[in-house]
Formats: C-alpha cells, sequence, structure tokens
C-alpha cells in the first residue's frame, strides 16, 4: 500500500470528486495499481465495484493484454508498445534471495529479453528504496519455448548489467540482497510480437 485517499464530495477545502497523493518514485519502471474501495452503504454510484483479489493476475501496458487463465496471459504488442501483468501480492516481499521462487512458462514469440521476469532487488537494507531490478528471460535459460524460473538452474540471471549462471548463484554471491519491500516483481514483454505466458507463479 503506498497510500490512499478519499473522494471529496462535501465542503469548499477541495474540488469535489477528486482524490489526489503525491508519490516520490525512484528512477525506473514502476508498477502502480490504484484500487478504488467505494463505500459500503453508498448507491451503486459511488459504491465499490468489485475489486481484484490480491492473487489475481493484473495486467499494465500499452500493448493488448488478455488473462487468459487462473495463471496465464497473452501478450500483443504492435511497434512500440509493451505490455505485461503482475500480481499485487508482497507475500515474498523483504525475503533473502535464496527464499524467493518465480517463474513463468512462455509459449509464443520470443524477442530480445521478452518475455521477462523483472525482480525489484534491495541491496542496501533501506526499504524504501529499490537498487534494480534483476531480469531473466526466455532465451536467458537457453531455449526459445520453455520455463523461466528462479529454480531452474539454466537461467541466466541479469542484474545490474551483470550476469549471472542462474538465481542460485546471484543468491549465493549476494546473501544481503532480498526481494524489495513494497515493490512488486513482474513479467513484461517490450518488443514487438505474439507473446503467451502459462503457468504464472509469482506468489
Ligand atoms: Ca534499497
Amino acid at each position: 500500500m503506498l497510500g490512499a485517499e478519499q473522494l471529496v464530495g462535501r465542503g469548499v477545502a477541495y474540488t469535489h470528486g477528486t482524490a489526489n497523493l503525491k508519490l516520490y518514485l525512484g528512477p525506473g519502471g514502476h508498477v502502480i495499481t490504484a484500487v478504488y474501495g467505494g463505500t459500503s452503504s453508498g448507491t451503486s454510484q459511488f459504491s465499490s465495484s468489485a475489486s481484484a483479489a490480491a492473487t489475481q493476475l493484473q495486467t499494465f501496458g500499452t500493448g493488448t493484454v488478455t488473462i487468459t487463465g487462473a495463471d496465464s496471459a497473452t501478450i500483443f504488442n504492435a511497434t512500440g508498445q509493451y505490455g505485461g501483468v503482475f500480481i499485487n501480492s508482497r507475500s515474498q516481499s523483504g525475503k533473502a534471495l535464496s527464499a524467493i521462487s518465480f517463474s513463468f512458462v512462455s509459449t509464443g514469440d520470443v524477442t530480445g529479453g521478452a518475455p521477462r521476469f523483472s525482480i525489484p532487488i534491495d541491496t542496501d537494507g533501506i526499504g524504501s528504496t529499490d537498487n534494480g531490478y534483476a531480469f531473466l528471460d526466455v532465451l536467458g535459460c537457453g531455449y526459445t519455448t520453455g520455463t523461466v524460473s528462479t529454480t531452474s538452474s539454466n537461467c541466466h540471471v541479469n542484474f545490474n548489467s551483470v550476469d549471472y549462471t542462474n538465481w542460485d548463484t546471484f543468491a549465493a554471491l549476494n546473501p544481503t540482497y532480498r526481494l524489495a519491500p513494497g515493490f512488486i516483481p513482474f513479467i513484461i514483454a517490450d518488443e514487438p510480437g505474439s507473446y503467451a505466458v502459462n503457468s504464472i507463479d509469482l506468489r
């Protein structure tokens, strides 16, 4: 939770119908989700629509991202577009690298580093800042179709321009690193193509 605010409907201090939250984010990509909570007693006009469960896949990006199942999605990007999925859960937040487990299976296009995991890493123990994203992509695992996982010994990890043979090596060499608290890992494709990501485990 980055913050909460209340929609203004009465009084003269603020413009009615607005809610404002000021955030200062560090460099790099950020995924921000707004959930409209509504009220429990209002009319349908301002009561909440069902908000997504914390463990449901969410989409982001400028491409066409379609949730095709509880743990699968397709991403279609035209030139210049990007798209991806994430789960609004921080169940692995703050954990050491050796305790983290994420995976997905790619069955669609593969282009450059897409699709890939982007996993926020804290290197300095200051949880309010992430210190870069660790990347795992399909080609980095040595094939064009298959599993991309932190538990696959064949899946290379790139973090701050350093290549690691696999996640276990990355974790062993950096025992103080952890999944950046409050930041959300995601799967992204940012090249043109038609991507299919299945058996997504981001929990
Ligand atoms: Ca930090």
